[in-house]
């Protein structure tokens, strides 16, 4: 899927800013073909649970309605007119003049429909009905239940299983972008490298609607300059002395797509790609045929008043911070990020781990690992449980419909932390696993991130994955304050995943401690600054050890928010960053260690 830009022959109208906003209280039907009865205003893009100061919106589970007006220029009306949406968080039904246009159900992915034939002339009327509703069936996963108040009136209640503050509403720009009646609909982009010879064959493939009679692909590189082009829809270009892509140092050349009918150019559309190469071999990750060591973070898309709404500004804050502490990478915990945050990350070479919204398919979380210890059945009825088999197909298809060109992207993690050592798991997985390999032209590796107590015994999944992902917090959940056994537990943990699986190279995509910032101690207990600093340096030795270890993501960027809970005192603390992103003191010990290793080469 195409994000929307404006070129020679396309225009993009943004239609963010302050709209209309109602709670649906499901007491009356509503006329759709009169405005929302409503003087609450709410901004467009951004979560609607922290903006408008009221318990009643920040705690709803249910429906709620946003709507506004806009006019499309009369310059505009023979084109062909899409109304998009970046996300719309989890469910949407969509309306344009009171008329039903497009439902979509996933919280984390674009959406789009022609409206043409719902336009009046003059001002015209968008409203969305919103449901932040999760349950069994849906992803990230909710515990979802009914009961009515003291007034017999349906009371909806959903229970986040997973660790983040379930915020909903219009999260990424609503856009309205034109086209020709006949237009360019996609773009595929293959690149495959010779590194030796430091060229390049580029395969683009573009899928277009209408009527064209030539479709012409030049490569244009970042001086402006073609580098090649070719007449095809299907077209295999070559380029000679490529710059990569390199961790930290991108290079982004543009595929311009032009589309001709009768020698005229109809519709043109400019799609950025990298020229890179992964392999996984040996216990190794390599770009561009080095070893690549993962430094960085899994993080939220969290803000204070926006919630998970686009914030393009943090972003870019965000990837500053990173890259002073000589990170690399991060991955997209626990849901496909803002196409914005993609596009930047190609453009800032930050590599990326894609991750599905697939959080929660656990029915009985806990930490306690005993369990697995015991050997033999586990007793877990997950894969009974949940009906999200679904949801999850469409969410790997949409992903790698949207984000399969980006150069940042470098593997799919197709779960967090699934009951991953319970009995129906692999059946469960591996169909999944099948379809993103069959999906992604660039055939990236893929993962799914293992929880704690699938140990390597016990875990039933391992076996499809590319790279194995572990989420560890041996002394923190386990061996808490105790960090010489943490320590032993955790090479013991390590060395058993390396001589089990010798060819898998072996990752932490989470580890951390709650720290609260300020809290300090002369014991260097839990929760003080510096028993994270402890933490996360019993941790960087163990790494240092393991020769197939290729890559360190902590656990989390900033601290953000989660539902209440008797150990979050005001959301998770484990962000080396507070909420408002100011260094905890770790941030200093980490950019020592981060600056000091290089993106390539370490290890080999
Ligand atoms: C892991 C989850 C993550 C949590 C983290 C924690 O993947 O979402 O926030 O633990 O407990 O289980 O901090």
């Amino acid at each position: 899927m195409l994000y929307p830009i404006s070129t020679e022959s396309r225009i993009v109208m943004d239609l963010s800013g302050v709209w209309r906003f109602m709670i649906d209280h499901e007491e009356q039907e509503l006329d759709l073909n009169q405005p929302l009865p409503t003087q609450e205003l709410m901004a467009v893009p951004a979560s609607f649970n922290d903006q408008a100061v009221l318990a009643e919106i920040r705690q709803h589970n249910g429906y709620v309605w946003y709507e506004t007006d806009f006019t499309v220029a009369k310059a505009l009306h023979d084109q062909r007119l899409v109304l998009r949406f970046g996300s719309a968080t989890h469910e949407a039904w969509v309306y344009v003049n009171g008329k039903f246009v497009v439902h979509h159900k996933g919280g984390f992915t674009p959406f789009e429909a022609e409206i043409n034939d719902h336009l009046v002339s003059g001002s015209n009327r968008l409203t969305v009905r919103i449901s932040n509703l999760l349950d069994y069936s849906t992803l990230p996963v909710g515990n979802y239940r009914e009961t009515t108040d003291e007034n017999g009136k349906l009371v909806r209640k959903v229970d986040e299983n997973f660790d983040f503050f379930n915020y909903a509403g219009l999260h990424r720009p609503v856009k309205i972008y034109s086209t020709p009646k006949s237009y360019i609909e996609d773009i595929v982009i293959i690149p495959d490298v010779d590194l030796v010879n430091s060229e390049a064959d580029v395969q683009v493939k573009v899928k277009t609607a209408g009527a064209f009679d030539e479709v012409k692909v030049t490569i244009v590189d970042e001086q402006g300059q073609a580098v090649a082009t070719a007449s095809g829809a299907d077209v295999q270009l070559k380029i000679n002395d490529v710059n990569l892509w390199q961790p930290l140092a991108a290079y982004l050349y543009t595929a311009k797509v032009e589309g001709y009918q009768n020698g005229a150019l109809v519709d043109v559309y400019e799609e950025p790609f990298g020229v890179r190469k992964i392999e996984v071999t040996g216990g190794k990750f390599l770009l561009n045929g080095e070893s690549f060591y993962f430094k960085g973070f899994g993080k939220h898309e969290d803000t204070y008043i926006r919630g998970r709404g686009l914030d393009e500004a943090y972003n870019v804050h965000d990837i500053k911070l990173m890259k002073k502490m000589g990170a690399n990478s991060l991955r997209t915990s626990h849901y496909p990020y803002s196409e914005e945050m993609m596009r930047l990350c190609d453009r800032e070479g930050i590599v990326v781990i894609d991750e599905t919204p697939a959080v929660g398919l656990f029915s009985n979380f806990n930490f306690d690992i005993s369990i697995l210890e015991k050997g033999g059945d586990i007793e877990d009825d997950t894969w009974v449980k949940m009906n999200t088999t679904e949801a999850h197909e469409q969410v790997i298809k949409e992903l790698i419909a949207r984000d399969k060109n980006h150069a940042c992207v470098v593997m799919w993690s197709i779960a967090n932390e699934p009951a991953s050592f319970a009995k129906g798991s692999y059946e469960y997985f591996a169909p999944l696993f099948a379809l993103a390999r069959e999906l992604d032209p660039q055939n990236r590796p893929c993962t799914f991130v293992n929880i704690m107590m699938a140990l390597p015994k016990a875990d039933k999944c391992t076996e499809l994955v590319d790279v194995i992902a572990l989420n560890r917090y041996y002394g923190w959940y386990v061996q808490l304050g105790d960090l010489k056994t943490a320590e032993n537990k955790t090479r013991q943990e390590l060395l058993e995943w390396q001589t089990m699986y010798p060819e898998k190279p072996i990752m932490y995509t989470e580890y951390g401690a709650d720290t609260v910032a300020g809290f300090h101690s002369v014991y260097g207990e839990p929760f003080s600054e510096e028993y994270q600093e402890d933490y996360y340096r019993m941790n960087s030795k163990v790494f240092d050890e393991i020769p197939n270890f290729i890559g360190e993501q902590l656990w989390n960027f900033a601290d953000f928010q989660t539902k209440f809970g008797i150990v979050r005192v005001q959301g998770n603390k484990k962000g080396i960053f507070t909420r408002a992103r100011e260094p905890k003191m770790v941030v200093r010990y980490l950019s020592e260690r981060w600056n000091s290793i290089p993106h390539q080469g370490y290890k080999n």
